[in-house]
C-alpha cells in the first residue's frame, strides 16, 4: 500500500507540473530514499551518516570520540550519479561543526561528496538537521538528514609534575591525561585550566594535544607545601603536590650611597649619607630577614656611623641601610657589609667627606670692565650702563665648591643688581651679578695717604670659608703647627688706604663717610696683627688670631672706576713737551687731583708722540671708548699719524697711548687730534685732545 502511495504522489506532482505549464522545473524536493520506484523523474541529494571507513552508522548519532562523515550522493532525474557537481550542506544548529567549514564540496566521480561532521564540543547536547543542496540540470536537488548529539563524558587522570621538589624561582612542568567517553580526547577538542598555590601556571588554559594530554609550566614564586590543580568543564579536577624550598642566600650587593659626597661637620650640609646593600638569592631575588653587620674601612677625622647600631635586618626588598656621618675633617671612607655568621661580604663605593668650603687662596673676583661710563663729581655723568662682577670659589684642592653656596657682595657705589640680599649663588664654582652705574658716586677721601679721587668704587665679596694653610704633611687637613694665612674681620676699604677707617670725611665737600666691617664667627676673631704679606687690605687691623679657622669668611675686593665721558684737558701747557703745544683748559682739573693722574702730553717729536689720557676726576676713560687720531694740516702736507690701539681698554688708572708720525715737517702747522668717543644710550659723545707739532 505505502509503495503505491509514493508512486501515486510522484505521478501527481508530475501531472501538476505539466498542467501548470510553468517554467519546466521538476519542483518538488527529493527525499532520502526518493530514488526508489521506477517512475521517479526528479534529481536527488541523498544524505547518509558513515564512519571513518565509510560504513553506515545506524541511529544517525554523532560521536564525541570517533570520526563521522556526512555522505551526500547526487543523482539526476534519470537516477544517474552526477559527478563533479558542487554540493552545499548547511546545519541548522551550532551544536555540530562541519569540515570543510565552508560547507561546500564537489562530488567525486561517483557523485559522492564527503563532509566530516563532529559535535562542536564535548558538552554539545541535542539534535541537528543537515540540508544538502545542489543544482542539477537546471533544477534544485535537496536532501535532509537529522542527527542526534550526546554530550561526552570528560575525565582527567594521571596528573604528573616533572619534579616533586624545586627551589623558589625554579619552574616545573605539569601534565594531565584527558579522556572523552573513555577514549583519549582528540587534539584541541577541549581546554584544561591549571592553577598553583605557589606560583603561576602558563598557559593558564591549555588545549589538549595530539596525544590526549594537556600541559603547562608552573613558575614558583613562594615557598612551602604547594600544589597544582588541573580542571576541565564537567570533569572532576585533579591535584598534584610538590614542595618549594627557599633558595640559599648567595650574595650581598652594594646598591647606593646617597649622596656620595658629604661635608664635614660645621661646614655645609649634607653631613650624612645613606649606604644601602641588598641580600639576594641564587635567582637574584631579595631575601628578607637576614642580619647584616657593617663596619667602616678607612675614614678618620671623626667619620662614623650615625647610629650606634651597626647591624640591620633585610627588609622585604632584601635591603639593609646604614647611615654614615661626617666628622670634622675631610676624608674618604667605605662601608663593609657582612652577612652575619658567614664570610659573605661586600663593600660600598668610596664615600667622600669634603670641606665643601671656599678657601681664601681660591676665592677671586673680577669685572667684565673695570672702568665704565658713569662719571661723577668733576665729570659728566651717565646712568644705566652695567658691568658684570663675577666671583669664583674653589675648595683647598681647587675643586668647585657645591652649587648653591651663597656669596654676599656689597658695593661702595652704584647698584648691585641682585635678587635677594645683595648676593649671588655659586653654580659650577662661579656666580655673577651686575653693577649698574648710578648714584651713589663716591667722592675722594680726606684721610691722609688714602685715595683723593672721586668715582672709584670698591666692591667686596664674602662667603663662608676657611683660612688657607700650608699642608706640610699633605694629608689635606690642618694639623697643629702648619702655617696659616690669618684672616681677621673683613671690611670695605672705600678709600683704598688698605686700612679700616671707621669714620672720615669726603674731600672738598666734607660730608661724612665710614667704612664698614662684616661679622665673622667670634672664635675666629683675635687681637693679633694680621699678616703684612697676604690678603692686604682685607682684614681690619689687629683682628687676627693665631689658630687655623676652618669656618670664617673668605673675602676679596675689587675696584671699579666710574669713568667720565670726556677727556680732561691739561690746565696748562706741559713742560715735558715744551717744543709742542696742546689744547688746555685752566678750569679742567681741581687742585686735589694729583698731577700724575691728569691728561698729559708725555713726549712729542715729529715722528712720535705719547699722551696720558684721563677724565677730570683723574681716572681712566671708559674701557669701551674708542680712540682715533687725525692730522689737521695745510693742503699738500703729507704728515700722517697712526695709533697703537683703537680703544681705551680695561684700566683703573689713566691710560697711555703712542702716536706714530710720518712725513711730518713741523713749522707749527700740523695738528694731531686724539678723539675719544663714548657711547651713551642711543648716541655718543666725543672729546678731543689736540697737539700742535713744533
Ligand atoms: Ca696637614
Ligand atoms: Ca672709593
Ligand atoms: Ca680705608
Ligand atoms: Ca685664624
Amino acid at each position: 500500500m505505502r509503495k503505491v502511495f509514493l508512486v501515486t504522489a510522484a505521478a501527481l506532482s508530475l501531472f501538476l507540473a505539466a498542467c501548470g505549464g510553468g517554467g519546466g522545473s521538476a519542483g518538488s524536493p527529493g527525499t532520502g530514499g526518493g530514488s526508489s520506484g521506477g517512475a521517479t523523474q526528479t534529481a536527488t541529494a541523498t544524505l547518509q551518516l558513515v564512519d571513518g571507513a565509510g560504513a553506515a552508522v545506524s541511529g544517525s548519532s554523532l560521536s564525541q570520540t570517533e570520526v563521522r562523515q556526512l555522505k551526500v550522493t547526487l543523482k539526476n532525474a534519470r537516477s544517474q550519479v552526477v559527478p563533479y557537481k558542487r554540493v552545499t550542506v548547511e546545519l541548522d544548529s551550532p551544536l555540530a561543526v562541519l569540515t570543510p567549514a565552508s560547507g561546500s564540496l564537489l562530488t567525486d566521480a561517483n557523485g559522492v561528496a564527503l563532509f566530516t561532521i563532529a559535535p562542536a564540543s564535548v558538552s554539545s547536547n541535542g539534535a541537528v538537521t543537515a540540508t544538502a543542496t545542489a543544482s542539477v540540470e537546471g533544477a534544485e536537488a535537496t536532501g535532509e538528514l537529522d542527527m542526534q548529539i550526546s554530550p561526552g563524558s570528560v575525565a582527567l587522570s594521571a596528573i604528573t609534575t616533572s619534579s616533586s621538589t624545586v627551589q623558589k624561582g625554579q619552574s616545573l612542568n605539569v601534565s594531565v591525561a584527558v579522556t572523552v567517553n573513555g577514549a583519549p580526547a582528540s587534539s584541541n577538542s577541549l581546554a584544561v585550566s591549571f592553577t598553583s598555590t605557589c606560583g603561576t601556571a602558563s598557559p593558564g588554559s591549555a588545549l589538549v594535544d595530539g596525544s590526549g594530554t594537556a600541559q603547562a609550566v608552573v613558575q614558583t614564586t613562594s615557598t612551602g607545601n604547594c600544589s597544582v590543580t588541573a580542571s576541565a568543564v564537567n570533569a572532576q579536577s585533579r591535584t598534584a603536590a610538590f614542595v618549594v624550598s627557599a633558595p640559599p642566600v648567595v650574595g650581598l650587593q652594594f646598591v647606593s650611597a646617597s649622596p656620595t659626597v658629604i661635608y664635614q661637620q660645621g661646614s655645609l650640609t649634607p653631613n650624612s649619607s645613606i649606604v644601602t646593600f641588598r641580600v639576594i638569592d641564587a635567582q637574584d631575588q631579595p631575601v628578607q630577614g637576614q642580619t647584616v653587620n657593617a663596619s667602616l674601612i678607612g675614614g678618620g677625622g671623626g667619620v662614623s656611623f650615625c647610629n650606634a647600631a651597626q647591624t640591620d635586618v633585610s627588609s622585604a626588598t632584601g635591603q639593609v641601610t646604614f647611615a654614615v656621618c661626617s666628622g670634622t675633617q675631610p676624608t674618604t671612607v667605605q662601608v663593609r657589609a657582612q652577612l652575619a655568621g658567614t664570610s659573605l661580604e661586600t663593600y660600598s663605593n668610596l664615600l667622600t667627606v669634603q670641606t665643601g668650603l671656599p678657601t681664601q687662596r681660591f676665592f677671586d673676583i673680577s669685572a667684565s670692565q673695570q672702568n665704565f661710563y658713569v662719571g661723577g663729581y668733576f665729570t659728566d655723568k651717565f646712568n644705566g650702563k652695567t658691568v658684570d662682577i663675577s666671583v669664583f670659589a674653589a675648595d683647598r684642592q681647587g675643586n668647585p665648591v657645591p652649587n648653591g653656596t651663597p656669596v654676599v657682595l656689597v658695593s661702595e657705589g652704584g647698584q648691585l643688581n641682585t635678587t635677594g640680599n645683595s648676593s649671588c649663588v655659586l653654580t659650577d664654582g662661579r656666580c655673577t651679578v651686575q653693577l649698574i652705574g648710578q648714584d651713589y658716586r663716591p667722592l675722594g677721601s680726606s684721610v691722609s695717604g688714602s685715595e683723593k679721587r672721586p668715582g672709584r668704587v670698591t666692591v667686596l665679596a664674602t662667603a663662608d670659608g676657611e683660612e688657607s694653610f700650608i699642608d706640610a704633611n699633605n694629608n689635606n687637613r690642618y694639623d697643629a703647627g702648619e702655617l696659616v694665612e690669618q684672616l681677621g674681620t673683613p671690611f670695605m676699604d672705600k678709600n683704598e688706604s688698605l686700612q679700616f677707617d671707621a669714620a672720615y670725611t669726603n674731600l672738598i665737600v666734607n660730608s661724612n663717610e665710614s667704612e664698614v666691617t662684616y661679622p665673622i664667627p667670634a672664635s675666629a676673631i683675635g687681637t693679633a696683627a694680621c699678616p703684612a704679606n697676604t690678603n692686604i687690605g682685607l682684614s681690619q687691623g689687629n683682628s687676627c688670631n693665631s689658630q687655623w679657622d676652618g669656618f670664617t669668611k673668605v673675602r676679596r675686593s675689587l675696584l671699579v672706576v666710574f669713568s667720565g665721558g670726556e677727556i680732561g684737558l691739561p690746565n696748562t701747557q706741559s713742560d715735558t713737551a715744551a717744543t709742542c703745544t696742546h689744547s688746555v683748559n685752566a678750569a679742567s682739573y681741581d687742585a686735589t687731583i694729583d698731577a700724575q693722574y691728569r691728561t698729559k702730553l708725555l713726549s712729542c717729536s715729529l715722528t712720535r708722540l705719547q699722551v696720558r689720557l684721563a677724565d677730570r676726576n683723574g681716572n681712566p676713560l671708559p674701557a669701551d671708548a674708542t680712540l682715533a687720531v687725525v692730522v689737521r694740516k695745510p693742503q699738500g702736507n703729507q704728515c700722517t699719524a697712526t695709533l697703537s690701539g683703537s680703544a681705551i681698554g680695561n684700566a683703573t688708572e689713566p691710560t697711555e697711548h703712542t702716536v706714530l708720525l710720518d712725513k711730518c715737517l713741523g713749522g707749527g702747522v700740523e695738528n694731531v687730534d686724539l678723539t675719544v668717543t663714548v657711547s651713551a644710550g642711543s648716541g655718543s659723545k666725543s672729546s678731543t685732545f689736540s697737539v700742535t707739532l713744533p
